[in-house]
């Protein structure tokens, strides 16, 4: 160890260079996003926090009509299906109602808050659709699912994680990264639905996404530092460098990004007044298995895929097929 080691690491993980991975998470997944976002640069830190937006949901749904709008199919244009591919995300409107938002916000809000220390600045929980019916309803929505599997051009997708996401007011940036990086598993036919819950200016952070499917192959030699912020900033610095185009631009209401798992993508901090919550829902490719050796980057991966090893086809109860 070094005296730059991250004060959120363990002697265990802090073993070795800054770029050494190679070894198991040790702790849970909420004290792996403690670590991962201390790895941002964050130069508007002491910057000033304004109002965040307001918003009219409109009528809030039943749990049928939840469930039933949940199971819609939604109408994706092959425009759509063609800039994902070219550019590694998309974002589409009117995913979600305003009503299915505002549910699924007061009842991640209520998870959270029954779960998570208040005073944390990036607020996470998983698995919560094991337990949460509503919650359940958008992880396994096949509306959801369908758009994945159709995005991705594969036939079918499998669950790999839910994941509540609450930055609260003033939590720093989410550093660069590419989901590839950091998902034990051997495709990059993975893919993740970022649902904001509620409408996100930029003043909040929202997903922002480096455009191009293969932009990730520029940095994909780049060491990792597991101490501090010199991997963000040399992404950063590659981007602004190369002329790589950011799309960092607000949500509305109901707008939901799937971002493949090669798209380098970022978020800003939230300097308003409102948590921007999020449900985040990753799945991947039915077929997939775990790779041979799975790093720190992936967290307590083992709770997504339990009893599933190394070199193992990516099954279990916990990874249904959705859609
Ligand atoms: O919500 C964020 O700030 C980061 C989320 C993210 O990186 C992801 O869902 O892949």
């Amino acid at each position: 160890m070094t005296d730059t080691t991250n004060p959120h690491l363990t002697a265990a993980t802090a073993v070795g260079d800054a770029d050494h991975v190679e070894v198991d998470w040790d702790a849970g997944n909420d004290q792996w996003w403690d670590w991962y976002m201390s790895l941002a640069e964050d130069p508007e830190a002491a910057g000033p926090i304004v109002d965040g937006p307001t918003w009219d949901p409109g009528p809030l749904p039943d749990d049928d009509q939840l469930v039933a709008e949940l199971s819609t199919p939604y109408e994706l244009p092959a425009a759509a299906v063609e800039s994902f591919a070219a550019d590694g995300f998309v974002k589409l409107p009117g995913v979600l109602s305003g009503g299915v938002v505002e549910r699924l916000r007061q009842r991640l809000r209520e998870l959270l808050d029954a779960a998570v220390d208040p005073s944390v600045g990036f607020q996470s929980l998983e698995m919560m659709w094991l337990t949460d019916p509503l919650v359940r309803a958008a992880v396994l929505s096949p509306r959801i699912g369908l758009l994945c599997a159709q995005l991705l051009q594969v036939d079918a997708v499998r669950l790999y994680h839910d994941n509540a996401l609450s930055k609260e007011s003033g939590a720093g940036r989410t550093p660069w990264h590419y989901d590839d990086h950091h998902f034990p598993l051997d495709t990059s036919d993975a893919i993740t639905a970022w649902m904001p819950l509620q409408p996100t200016p930029r003043e909040m952070g929202p997903l922002a996404f480096a455009r191009g499917m293969d932009v990730w192959e520029a940095v994909a030699e780049l060491p990792f530092d597991k101490h501090g912020t010199s991997y963000d900033r040399t992404v950063s610095e590659h981007l602004r460098d190369t002329g790589v185009e950011v799309e960092d631009g607000p949500f509305e209401l109901g707008e939901v990004s799937f971002h493949s798992a090669l798209c380098l993508h970022t978020a800003g901090p939230n300097r308003t007044r409102v948590a921007r919550m999020v449900l985040a829902n990753t799945y991947y490719a039915d077929g997939a298995r775990i790779v041979e050796r799975p790093t720190m980057i992936s967290g307590d991966w083992k709770k997504f895929l339990p009893g599933v090893g190394p070199g193992e086809l990516a099954v279990s109860d916990r990874n249904p097929l959705v859609g």
